[in-house]
């Protein structure tokens, strides 16, 4: 056992060896997988992950800050929350897979990336009432139609929407809160259409307490998303959509640089007007100063 000396460089300063031979016989390793596609997935992976440690010389100190970035990202944090779906959002690896997924049927609202705050079964809410709980905001009427691709209302579908506060939280970040708000599921009525009142959404950073805040904080990324409300929307015989509508004229909207939306969820089509408006609402409730549709 010929040890080298302490302080000598990884590697020795020698050239990166052909790892080719280790690459093939773990590929070949998982030659008896019965399902074509997931040998395929498996397989490529390992290449690419043989290719990524080759390529850059990663050494043992690298690699296994990495196993401990994940390990510390899969752990539970503050909330009900692990950060693996964060992680793939600011890799822009969730906005990846959405387009594949989601972005070749034509005539069809755009989908957008679920993020971590979808809670199943969120509550039954009626036409017309107030997911805001009374939380503080720029009071919100939101008039929505759900419409299939040739541009039919359709019915009774299952519309769940949700959003943060003022202060960029979801409810269930906030432990004080009782009970869900800024989160409801309605149906849609014979035209398609769902009315309700909320606030206006604001921009939001993503949680930074965490593994995923930290590379934010390293590498000199900002922790901003655009303004959204989330939707997700299912109805008999047709594709679930699942999607967020931007508030055109705010801030992190830029597709055209890495400087915008933190988990590169925005689509120019997905950007609608929230306008500012004034008096009377249009179900008669009375609003104190502005409200925006
Ligand atoms: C969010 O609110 C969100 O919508 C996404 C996609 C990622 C992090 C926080
Ligand atoms: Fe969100």
């Amino acid at each position: 056992l010929r040890q080298a000396w302490h302080g000598t460089r990884p590697g020795g300063g020698r050239a990166v060896p052909d790892l080719g031979w280790l690459t093939r016989q773990v590929v070949a390793s998982f030659d008896q997988t019965p399902d074509p596609r997931a040998k395929q997935l498996v397989t490529d992976l390992v290449r690419r992950l043989h290719h990524y440690v080759t390529a850059n010389d990663v050494t043992q100190d690298e690699w296994q800050y990495a196993i401990d970035f994940l390990t510390r990202a899969g752990h539970i944090t503050t909330d009900t929350r692990q950060e693996f779906v964060l992680l793939s959002d600011v890799l822009g690896v969730s906005s990846a897979v959405d387009l594949l997924t989601n972005s070749r049927t034509p005539d069809t609202t755009p989908s957008a990336v679920l993020g971590p705050f979808y809670v199943e079964g969120p509550p039954a809410a009626e036409h017309g009432s107030d997911i805001s709980g009374g939380l503080p905001g720029t009071p919100m009427w939101a008039d929505i139609r759900v419409t299939g691709p040739d541009g039919e209302p359709v019915p009774d579908a299952v519309v769940d929407v949700w959003q943060s506060n003022e202060d960029g939280y979801y409810d269930v970040q906030l432990p004080d809160l009782d009970g869900p708000v800024l989160r409801a599921r309605f149906r849609s009525d014979a035209d398609g259409r769902v009315r309700f009142w909320s606030i206006l959404p604001k921009e939001y950073p993503i949680p930074e307490d965490g593994p995923v805040g930290q590379m934010l904080a390293a590498t000199g990324r900002h922790p901003w998303r655009a303004p959204h409300v989330h939707f997700m929307i299912k109805a008999p015989g047709h594709q679930q959509l699942i999607t967020q509508l931007f508030v055109r004229g705010g801030p992190y909207l830029d597709t055209s640089s890495g400087r915008g939306d933190t988990v590169f969820g925005v689509k120019d089509s997905l950007v609608v007007d929230f306008v500012p408006r004034h008096g009377p609402a249009p179900d008669g409730r009375a609003v104190d100063g502005e409200w925006r549709l």
